[in-house]
């Protein structure tokens, strides 16, 4: 009987809940432009008495039937699990990910932070956290809350407001409704996040007679909402009446796949394009009109430019404080906002003018729209100036003997070695710390699926399990995971998965022994590096100002059974990453870095509030200090 035929017969097939999830995730397709694919490539997961009997049973059956069905990979926490799925779906282009299962209490809390960080960056992730008894017959079970107001409630209801769909499925009946519902917002380009759905540990269980049809292929069309086309006439006007149009580029600009569509924009109309982290590598960075990073962490160049700007248009951006460097960034009196984006939480945001359509029609249509339109011949001249002298600084920064007077490297010298080995397609990760701000303003990509900095959620400890979804994505790239010893200590675990997999991944851990960007903020905030450096505390003073602790990152990584370089110098440090990219497994070059040394950097600010009042005379002039700052923001409503 084929799939269509069982499916008009009304004929049932008797599986448990968890066979039937499994069953069912295994049919989902997604398809754009014609092209078609599985939506979940597999299932990470770590088992306990919540789900071994149930999910656990299901993939195992499954791999036995049908070992392509839903392939299950082990993981070592389950935080790092729904990275992995993330870090997966944003190099994917969301057309793909991962389900995560989790046992019951610790186990599914431990997803919240990967919960929370895949619904701020908008990366589909299914999450399967397991539930308390359905039918309470033993309650309190281990580790349940036990709410005395609610007997119903348990840990996993703070997957709510983490959640862009949650669900909870007390009886089998309702699981192909709770499917289903997950599926409608993970291929929902507007609404995607992370999609829960809680499985009692008994429910998972129990046997059911599913309708045939429940497992049939089905294939979720991506849609691309086509732009108003009165919207493009008044568009066009702004851009035909603007003196100093900027470009705003974010994630949502790759994600639709419109990168030849924006160059074609930006060279046809002369309005020069600016990156948010997510948009980063939308255009390559030597292309003349691309001015680069905007806002907080922002270049010069790209910075100048939008300060003066009368016409912005964001494209697939949500505005974050970031990249309107706290709402400093637009300076002119009558600026005017334009948004094109897919969701309209974002569409609206600045009083900008909501274009809700798919980046690639709506670039398309502008293009049309201002056939015969150009910037001035000396605006586009600038803009390319302005650029090639933040580039030459860029490079200038990568070699500047650091090491030699002070036996350590500066951290720009360590992109300038990556900049040096990784090759065009080769992907750059981050998440945390001080490098995420400096990738931004400095690291030079050339490919659109090039730079993967999650700065959404700016969550230590994703690098490298980000870093494993990216390599498991894009097996035919090398992925150079960049992690501070902050983010290393935070989760290493994933190393043995790596390893255990045979994922090759490239980690640059720059141990520098504390918090170079934190630390760099408490001097802003006039805090002193308060708690920021890893030392050990002065028995004498009673702070944690002593030495520095004898922390040796390169010995616990070579524990997890990977291939460490230890490197000192830049030819060094050039060196092992020519050897860590000729490996064909993971790898990991330790290398010591300055915790004070700074990169260049752009002149955007970030608005984190000072102590109105203190005894501290350093927090006293970082309060007038900001307060003067404060001058500049402009609520933009
Ligand atoms: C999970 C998490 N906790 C806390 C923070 C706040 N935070 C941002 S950067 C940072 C320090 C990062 O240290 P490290 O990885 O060593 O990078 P460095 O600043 O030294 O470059 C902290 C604590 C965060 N972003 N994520
Ligand atoms: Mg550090």
């Amino acid at each position: 009987m084929t799939d269509e035929q069982a499916a008009g017969s009304g004929a049932t097939v008797r599986l448990t809940v968890a066979q039937a999830a499994v069953r069912f995730l295994s049919r989902q397709y997604v398809s754009r432009d014609g092209e078609r694919n599985r939506f979940f490539v597999g299932c990470f997961g770590i088992f306990g008495h919540g789900n071994v009997a149930g999910l656990g049973q299901a993939l195992l059956q499954s791999l036995q039937d049908d070992p392509t069905e839903l392939p299950y990979h082990q993981g070592r926490n389950e935080q790092a699990m729904v990275h992995i799925a993330a870090g997966y779906a944003r190099q994917r282009d969301r057309l793909a990910t991962f389900a995560v299962t989790a046992s019951v209490g610790p186990g599914s809390t431990n997803m919240l932070t990967g919960a929370a960080l895949a619904t701020v960056n908008r990366l589909p992730v299914l999450l399967l956290p397991s539930d308390i008894f359905a039918t309470r017959v033993a309650a309190p079970v281990l580790q349940e809350l036990e709410q005395p107001f609610g007997y119903d409630i348990s840990v996993n209801d703070a997957f709510r407001p983490l959640s862009k769909f949650f669900d909870r499925v007390w009886r089998p009946e309702q699981l192909p409704a709770a499917l289903l519902g997950a599926m409608r917002v993970l291929t929902d380009p507007a609404e995607t996040g992370a999609a829960t759905i809680c499985l009692p540990e008994d429910v998972q269980t129990e046997a059911f007679d599913w309708p045939v049809e429940l497992f049939a292929e089905r294939t979720w069309r991506i849609p691309r909402p086509v732009p108003d086309p009165e919207l493009i006439v008044e568009v066009a006007a702004l851009v035909r009446g603007a003196a100093a149009p900027l470009l705003v580029v974010g994630g949502g600009v790759t994600y639709a796949g419109a990168n030849a569509e924006l160059r074609a924009f930006v060279e046809l109309t002369g309005i020069p394009s600016s990156e948010t982290q997510a948009g980063k590598g939308a255009l390559p960075f030597d292309h003349p009109l691309n001015l680069g990073a905007v806002g907080a962490t922002g270049s010069p160049a790209a910075n100048a430019f939008a300060r003066r700007a009368d016409l912005v248009i964001g494209i697939g951006t949500r505005w974050s404080d970031f990249t309107t460097a706290s709402r400093t960034m637009f300076q002119h009196p009558g600026v005017r906002f334009v948004n094109i984006n897919v969701a309209r939480l974002d569409a609206v945001k600045l009083a900008g003018l909501p274009v809700l359509a798919d980046a690639t029609l709506a670039l398309t249509a502008l293009t049309e729209a201002l056939a015969g339109f150009s910037t001035p011949a000396d605006y586009r001249a600038e803009v390319t100036a302005t650029a090639r002298a933040w580039d030459e600084q860029v490079v200038a920064s990568h070699d500047i003997g650091w090491a030699a007077e002070h036996g350590v490297l500066a951290q720009s010298e360590v992109l300038g070695a990556l900049d040096e080995v990784m090759d065009v397609r080769d992907v750059i990760v981050c998440a945390a710390g001080s490098l995420p701000g400096d990738l931004h303003g400095l690291w030079r990509t050339r490919d659109r699926k090039g730079y993967h900095v999650e700065y959404g959620y700016s969550c230590m400890g994703y690098e490298i399990p980000g870093g494993i979804g990216v390599a498991l994505a894009a097996p035919d790239r090398d992925v150079f995971v960049t992690v501070g010893d902050g983010s290393y200590l935070m989760m290493p675990t994933e190393l043995v998965t790596a390893v255990q997999e045979g994922i090759k991944i490239i980690v640059v851990l720059l141990q520098n022994h504390g918090y170079a960007s934190i630390g760099a903020l408490t001097e802003q905030v006039g805090v002193q590096r308060f708690g920021t450096r890893y030392r050990y505390r002065d028995p004498e003073t009673g702070r944690l100002d002593g030495d520095v602790l004898p922390v040796d990152l390169a010995a616990n990584a070579e524990s997890l059974g990977i291939t460490v370089f230890r490197v000192t110098t830049r030819p060094e440090l050039v060196d092992a990453l020519r050897r860590a990219k000729a490996a064909t497994t993971a790898t990991l070059v330790h290398v010591p870095t300055d915790l004070l040394q700074q990169a260049p950097a752009g002149d955007g600010w970030w608005d984190v509030p000072v102590a109105e009042i203190s005894t501290l005379a350093v927090t006293r002039a970082a309060r007038a200090e900001y307060q003067a700052r404060k001058t500049a923001q402009r609520p933009l409503l």
